[in-house]
């Protein structure tokens, strides 16, 4: 059983799912502690009525980044998690916070990395005319949505698409992957070993693609 402290900054929908996977067995996990920079993120309620240890590390009660990073990392510490998770978490952490997590911080990102990092990932990609979008969770590393991806979902981009439409397809298919990233993490299948994922003791040459449809009835079969 593995100890999680998941981050986050609103709506909290990715966290829900992991409670949901482990409420049902899913996933041999505990949610230590969920910690958001945002007091009034939707999460920290779902997350409190599930009776889970909640903190506030506001960002603007700090002078600057280096200050709230070292605040987050006391905040914490005390929960000795095996992973922390950004799910929607929407700081920029800073490398000496990153790198005393090394190997054990995961973010879940909507777009196929390393194609759109950062901000505003759905409308650009509906901008750019792109057939296809999805989801990546990544090792996080100091440089912003870069580190080593360890598995990604593909949606295919409908010629109807609005910004909206698209991200909550792109939604349905982050409440499936990360539960099963987080599987593998709290298996010990997956590690990373200089900056390369490895998977079951192989590095990976690309991205594991999972499909689990666009419905979703085939998703137990890929825990
Ligand atoms: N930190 C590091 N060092 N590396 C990564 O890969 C990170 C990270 C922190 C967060 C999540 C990321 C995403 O999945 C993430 C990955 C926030 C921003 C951003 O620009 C960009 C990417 C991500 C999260 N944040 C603004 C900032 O100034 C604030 C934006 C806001 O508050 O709305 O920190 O997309
Ligand atoms: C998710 O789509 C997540 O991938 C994205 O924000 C949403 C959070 O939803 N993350 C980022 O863009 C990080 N910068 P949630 O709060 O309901 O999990």
């Amino acid at each position: 059983m593995i100890r999680l402290v998941a981050l986050i900054s609103g709506r909290g929908s990715n966290l829900q799912a992991v409670m949901d996977a482990i409420n049902t067995r899913q996933l041999p996990a505990e949610v230590a502690a969920v910690i958001s920079n945002n007091p009034t993120a939707a999460g920290l309620q779902h997350a409190s009525q599930a009776g889970i240890a909640i903190q506030v590390v506001n960002h603007r009660d700090y002078p600057d980044r280096r200050h709230f990073d070292s605040a987050l990392h006391r905040a914490i510490e005390p929960f000795a998690p095996d992973i922390v998770i950004l799910a929607g978490f929407m700081r920029i952490l800073g490398a000496d916070f990153v790198n005393q997590y090394h190997g054990r911080l995961l973010n879940i990102h909507p777009s196929l990395l390393p194609a759109y990092r950062g901000l505003n990932t759905h409308a650009r990609v509906i901008e750019a005319g792109e057939t296809e979008h999805g989801v990546s969770v990544h090792f996080v590393t100091p440089e912003l949505d870069g580190g080593p991806v360890i598995a990604c979902t593909k949606i295919r981009v409908l010629p109807d698409d609005d910004p909206e439409r698209l991200a909550a397809r792109v939604l349905t298919q982050e409440h499936q992957l990360y539960p099963a990233v987080i599987g593998w993490f709290a298996a010990g299948r997956v590690r990373l070993h200089n900056q390369q994922v490895c998977l079951d003791g192989t590095p990976l040459q690309q991205p594991v693609e999972l499909d689990f449809g666009e419905s979703s009835c085939e998703k137990s079969r890929l825990y």
